[in-house]
């Protein structure tokens, strides 16, 4: 018998194909909903730091679209965490596994059930990490998620991270919207 996760969770992939529509590049690649199937599937996709420049991993719970579209996630934001070019090749693999491990895990506890699903944007410019959670106005849940994530990922405390609100990312296209919270 495998050992069951408290949620079920879904793999979604992103291709950037510049002649399609964001949401026709976005493709599920599975759900699985036990510690075992987890680990078949780490181990079975290519690693973050490999993939080719413009592609995403996103892990969401199941039934939840990785966008801010979707009904859960576009009264929330993100956690953002940017990653210096040179860290694809030393942490980028060690933060998106980690991250995965918390959400699957729970790790946030009682503010558990804010959060959606993680990003990691593989992108030239710089690869970002994102922990998204439903709800910006939740400063307590909020603050709280952040702070553990960064314990989680031993960000030192003097590196400080921005939470932004999806709505604010929307209306705010090119550039990085005002930080609504930082830990
Ligand atoms: P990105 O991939 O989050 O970051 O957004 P990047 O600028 O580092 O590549 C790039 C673009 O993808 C955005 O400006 C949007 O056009 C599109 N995009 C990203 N997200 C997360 C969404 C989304 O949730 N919904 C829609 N419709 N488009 C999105």
């Amino acid at each position: 018998i495998k050992h069951p996760l408290q949620n079920k969770w879904a793999l979604w992939f992103f291709k950037n194909d510049r002649t399609k529509e964001w949401t026709a590049n976005l493709k599920l690649v599975t759900a699985f909903d036990t510690v075992e199937d987890f680990w078949g599937l780490y181990n079975h996709v290519q690693k973050a730091s490999k993939l080719p420049s413009g592609c995403d991993y996103s892990l969401f719970k199941d039934g939840v679209q990785p966008m801010w579209e979707d009904d859960v996630n576009k009264d929330g934001g993100r956690w953002l965490i940017n990653l210096e070019k040179n860290k694809r090749s030393t942490d980028l693999d060690n933060f998106w596994l980690e991250t995965l491990l918390c959400l699957i895990g729970e790790a946030f506890e009682d503010f558990s059930e804010d959060v959606n699903g993680a990003v990691i944007n593989i992108r030239n410019k710089g690869d970002k990490l994102s922990l998204w959670t439903r709800d910006s106005r939740r400063q307590d849940a909020t603050m709280k998620i952040g702070r553990k994530l960064k314990e989680r990922l031993r960000i030192p405390n003097k590196l400080v991270i921005g939470f932004q609100a999806h709505r604010d990312t929307i209306s705010k296209s090119g550039s990085t919207a005002k930080d609504r919270y930082r830990v």
